[in-house]
């Protein structure tokens, strides 16, 4: 028996939940039997049943004792907005859990695999942890550092340059390295965010368009920093899933309407907006995190961000320490 293989599955499972799961991890489950896989699911969204509870409650007859449950993540032992999934892999009669990683939130760490060895059950693992500890890279920084996991993407021609001398848009980099930077980074992060400038300067779409039609998903949210409500309400981005942050109306220094762009504005377009607190003129970053990963309305929050640019917005991250990981485009 082959465990990386059936983690393998689950993890590609797992992936079809980016986007809807919102500060969740992204989770697969097989169930195998004879080294078939005989049944399958996945979290398939925020509040949802969890992929191990999917799965076990789609399954019509009885469980054989060495069919073996795999998950890329340690099943849930604590009540969330869901029951335990080690309560569901008990009573079913599961008697074999191969697991990827343990889950890092506190409530379960450890305690899922122990509750399930407890009933006799016979848990492996981890199995491929980097694999899944990548995958959910969002979702544990969330549980470990409170913020999401964040990528700085920078792209400049061989001689630095970033932009035309005029301040004007350049097109830097090749269409292959914008289809990488696609599928790569746009489609595996669950936001983008950009500056109010480069909305201004280069009217971005900063939608994810895969050229595989069939892996299309453009379910990652776009947001802006723009303090001043200073964006076009007719620029490209101004549309359903993208949330602009403004800065609180008492740290205006002229009175205006707040968001500039108008309620009704907000709400034709479909636009969300959030004001957050400026402390040191950048925004404060524990009431942005606040904002960003609690769940509210219709919005689930998120656990990873894409930093597009501009030059200052990277340099507030940089500054900051808040950045994970740096991607560089050299263009020609
Ligand atoms: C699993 N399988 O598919 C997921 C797990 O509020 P709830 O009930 O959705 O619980 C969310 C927590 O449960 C989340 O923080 C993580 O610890 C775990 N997620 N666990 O066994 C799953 N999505
Ligand atoms: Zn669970």
């Amino acid at each position: 028996m082959n465990h990386a293989t059936f983690i393998h599955r689950c993890l590609l499972l797992a992936q079809q939940g980016r986007g809807k799961v919102g500060i969740n991890p992204m989770v697969g489950s097989v169930l195998v039997r004879n080294d078939e896989i005989i049944a399958q699911a996945h979290h398939e969204g925020f509040g949802l049943p969890h992929a191990e509870r999917s799965l076990l409650e789609s399954i019509e007859g009885s469980i054989k004792p060495d069919d073996v449950l795999y998950v890329n993540l340690e099943p849930c032992c604590h009540q969330g907005k869901t029951p335990p999934c080690t309560d569901i892999i008990i009573k079913k009669g599961i008697k074999h859990v191969v697991y990827g990683m343990k889950d890092p939130n506190l409530e379960v760490l450890g305690k899922g695999i122990e509750a399930l060895r407890k009933a006799g059950i016979d848990v492996v693992g981890p199995v491929l942890p980097e694999l899944c500890q990548r995958l959910n890279r969002g979702f544990i920084s969330l549980q470990k550092n409170g913020r999401p996991y964040i990528t700085l993407k920078h792209a400049q021609t061989r001689s630095g340059e970033i932009s035309k001398p005029d301040g004007s848009p350049l097109k830097i980099t090749s269409q292959e390295q914008d289809e990488w930077s696609h599928s790569y980074l746009r489609a595996r992060h669950d936001a983008i965010l950009v500056g109010a400038g480069t909305v201004i300067t280069d009217d971005p779409q900063l939608t994810v368009r895969l050229k595989n039609k069939n892996l299309e998903q453009s379910l990652t949210l776009r947001i802006v920093l723009d303090p001043n409500s200073s964006i076009p309400k007719d620029a490209q981005i101004m549309g359903e899933g993208t949330l602009l942050i403004n800065k609180e109306k008492k740290d205006c220094d002229q009175p205006r309407e707040h968001p500039f762009v108008g309620a009704d504005v907000i709400q034709e377009k479909g636009v969300m907006a959030e004001e957050v607190p400026v402390k040191n003129g950048v925004f404060d970053w524990e009431s942005l995190w606040k904002v960003l990963t609690t769940p509210k309305d219709n919005f689930n929050g998120i656990t990873s961000i894409l930093v597009e640019g501009g030059a200052k917005t990277w340099d507030v991250f940089k500054k900051a320490g808040m950045i994970d990981e740096e991607v560089w485009l050299v263009g020609k």
